[in-house]
């Protein structure tokens, strides 16, 4: 397990996710920077691609224990997740490669992990979950242009937190879990 570094108030800004292999993270980066040819804004680098299954945000280092212990219990199978659909949101213009048909799997291994988290007493995002890697940050957004498929093989996810740097997010890998 990485040592992860922890604030002053000692606190980790944590989330669970999909990390990409190096093929599907050259994929993505490629669909980032053809994205951005059309959308302009600031592209995301290419090792901080990822997606979120489910954002704890700060979280106290103590409770570090309890959270790896909920991740245990999911046991999700390997799948495949096929990234297609370009979407923009203007809220907080965002630019993103998502999916418009999400497999079984996929659901399962997401409700699992936030059904768990939430039955431990962590606070996880409520809204509706769109699966989704952002590849732009601060862009305009525009027509939704079609986009070759990213085909990404699923067999772990990860605990991750967060960190600002001046360049922007820093992720840093805590855990990995290994899909049966
Ligand atoms: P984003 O890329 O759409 O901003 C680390 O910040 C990860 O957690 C990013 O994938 C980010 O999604 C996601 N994230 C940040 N704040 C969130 C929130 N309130 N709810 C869900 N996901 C969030």
């Amino acid at each position: 397990m990485t040592e992860p570094t922890a604030n002053e108030s000692d606190s980790l800004r944590l989330f669970f996710a999909l990390w990409p292999d190096d093929a599907t993270r050259t994929a993505l980066n490629r669909t980032g920077k053809w994205l951005h040819q059309h959308w302009g804004g600031r592209r995301m680098r290419a090792d901080s691609l990822h997606l979120t299954l489910a954002f704890l945000g700060s979280t106290p280092v103590e409770q570090l224990e309890l959270l790896l212990g909920c991740a245990d219990r999911v046991q999700p199978k390997i799948f495949e997740l096929i990234l297609e659909q370009p979407g923009y949101w203007r809220h907080n213009r965002i630019g993103w490669l998502g999916a418009t048909r999400t497999s079984p799997q996929y659901v399962e291994l997401a409700n699992a992990l936030n059904a768990t988290l939430t039955s431990a007493g962590f606070a996880v995002d409520a809204r509706p979950h769109v699966p989704h890697v952002t590849l732009l940050r601060n862009t305009a957004g525009g027509e939704l242009p079609h986009c070759a498929p990213v085909r990404w093989p699923i067999n772990e996810f990860v605990l991750a937190a967060s960190r600002t740097g001046a360049d922007g997010s820093h992720y840093d890998v805590i855990k990995r879990w290994a899909l049966a």
